[in-house]
Formats: C-alpha cells, structure tokens, sequence
C-alpha cells in the first residue's frame, strides 16, 4: 500500500489555494516551476525541512496500524464531504487515471458544453503547479488547486478544505480531478458520488488488470482519445472485458476530448444525475 511511498504523512507539503487570488508575479518561472507557497497569503502549509523528525508513533505502532490509521481518518472525513454533498444537493465526482490520460481535457471541454446548463466547481490535485487550475479558470469556472507535494493523491481533509473555499451553490456539479495515479487514489474516498476512472487508448488494454482496484472501486469508465484508434493496435473491446472482469457494473463511454467525439453520451448521463 501506499505508505511504502511515503504518502499520507501530514509533512507531504500541501497547499490550497484559489488561482484567482495567487499574485501574478513571481510564481511562474520559465521552467514551468510555480513557487507560490512562498508569496500566497492563504494557505496550509506545512514544512518538511526535517523529514526524520515526525515519526512520532514509531516506536509504538508498525507501519500497517499507522496506515489503519490515515485510512480511518480519511473515512471519517470523506463521510463529512459526503454529508454535505447530499445536504446542498451537490454531485460530486472523483476523476481519477494514470498521469495525461486526458482528466482536465475533459473537464475543460465537459464545461465549456455545459457551463450554460449546469453549475460546475473544481478541485484540481496535482504535486506541483497552478497549470490545471489556470485552466479550468480560463473558464470562468470556480476552481481551487490542491498541491500534494510529495503526496500522490488526494485526501478527504484537503477536499474538506477546498470546499470551505469554493462556497458551493446547491443543485451544482463539483469535478474532482485527482493525482495522476492509477494506484493510490483508489483507497482514499473523498466523499464523491460517483468515481470516474479515465483510461486512454495510448496506455494498453491490460491496465485495468494491471491495476485493478481503480477499476474496481470505480463507477464509470471513460475510454479517451478514440481519434487516436487508426494508429494503435489497442483491443477496446478486450479492454472492457478485463475492465468488467474486475468490475460487472462498469459503465463505459468512448470519447475523445480533442474532437468531442462521444461526449454527448457522458453529457447525457451526467445531466441525468
Ligand atoms: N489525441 C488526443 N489527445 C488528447 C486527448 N485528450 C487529451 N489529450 C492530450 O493528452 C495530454 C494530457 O492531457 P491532460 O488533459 O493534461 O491529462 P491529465 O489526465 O489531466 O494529466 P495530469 O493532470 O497531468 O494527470 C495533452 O497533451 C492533451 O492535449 C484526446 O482525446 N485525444
Ligand atoms: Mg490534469
């Protein structure tokens, strides 16, 4: 599980943060870095200058209790956004997929279709930098950033906190794009309604038996990049079947976020609920 890597640990180095309120200055360097920890008035940070010095239950726990522990806690809270989410009439989904599977190109086109219809707000959860937030914000569209820094999902506390600042009408849509991770993400619930695993046809048809609890605790499976077809040899169809190996109830759409191919079906589905 995910504590081999370290994730989890409250010393990861994450911060929140609304892109609309991040000075312009200083925080794009040409190398794409963003440093704007350094200079936002709003934020939770906490520092990992000493990575040694926080095993503060290491002499007592082992490392499976500890990660009881972080799972537990992360229940607790994704029960509290889900509570919310019901009270105000809020559905929310946790996009989750392998790093560049297309999570924001959907979203960005999904929102620009149907931002006349619906109420969209985003949480956007990267490692590092505003890029995904600025996109969504070129949109119009209320987003928050969440950096995990070292860590590589997200968790229902950071969710909690970016909520509090989206100040989120009822009857709305809240996207929650996770860390590009097919591994990870799937053990911390962030309270979603739905989960949506996005897999792209440059990646192989064997992913999801390859990594099959994202398949498995997922919802719905979105297929992207179909233009790319005549240049694969991917099997779609052994794809779904691996996929429904692990999962029976697996919903699928076929699309392509470049063209828009497919996307009224997802559109479809996610005005039905
Ligand atoms: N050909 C093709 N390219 C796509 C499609 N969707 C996304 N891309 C490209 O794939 C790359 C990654 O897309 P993103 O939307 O940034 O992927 P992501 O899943 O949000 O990536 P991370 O947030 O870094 O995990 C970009 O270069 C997109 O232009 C598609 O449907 N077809
Ligand atoms: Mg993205």
């Amino acid at each position: 599980m995910c504590g081999t890597c370290g994730c989890g640990s409250e010393k990861n180095g994450v911060i929140i943060q609304n892109p609309s309120e991040v000075e312009a200055h200083g925080h794009h360097h040409h190398d794409g870095h963003s440093h704007s920890h350094e200079h936002t008035h709003d934020h939770h940070h906490h520092d990992h200058d000493h990575p040694h010095s926080h095993n503060y239950d290491h002499h007592h726990k082992t490392v499976i209790d500890l990660e009881q522990d972080i799972l537990q806690h992360n229940d607790v809270m994704a029960s509290r956004n889900k509570g919310y989410f019901e009270a105000k009439n809020i559905f929310a989904l946790n996009l989750v997929s392998s790093p560049g599977s297309g999570k924001t190109s959907i979203l960005e086109r999904t929102l620009t279709d149907l931002k006349n219809e619906k109420i969209f707000y985003v949480i956007e959860g990267d490692q590092q930098t505003l890029n995904d937030a600025n996109r969504i914000n070129a949109l119009g569209i209320p987003v928050i950033q969440i950096n995990t820094g070292k860590g590589c999902h997200l968790e229902s506390d950071m969710v909690y906190e970016a909520v509090k600042k989206l100040n989120i009408k009822d009857h709305s849509i809240l996207m929650i794009e996770n860390v590009g991770n097919l591994v990870c993400p799937s053990m911390f619930h962030l309270g979603e309604n739905k989960r949506v695993v996005i897999i792209s046809t440059t990646e192989g048809e064997d992913k999801p038996i390859k990594y099959p609890d994202m398949f498995h605790t997922s919802d719905i499976c979105i297929i992207n990049k179909i233009d790319l077809l005549p240049y694969l040899n991917i099997d779609i169809k052994k794809l779904k079947s691996y996929a429904l190996q692990v999962n029976s109830k697996l919903k699928f759409f076929e699309v392509s976020a470049t063209t828009g191919e497919g996307m009224e079906a997802w559109y479809q589905w996610l005005k039905e609920n």
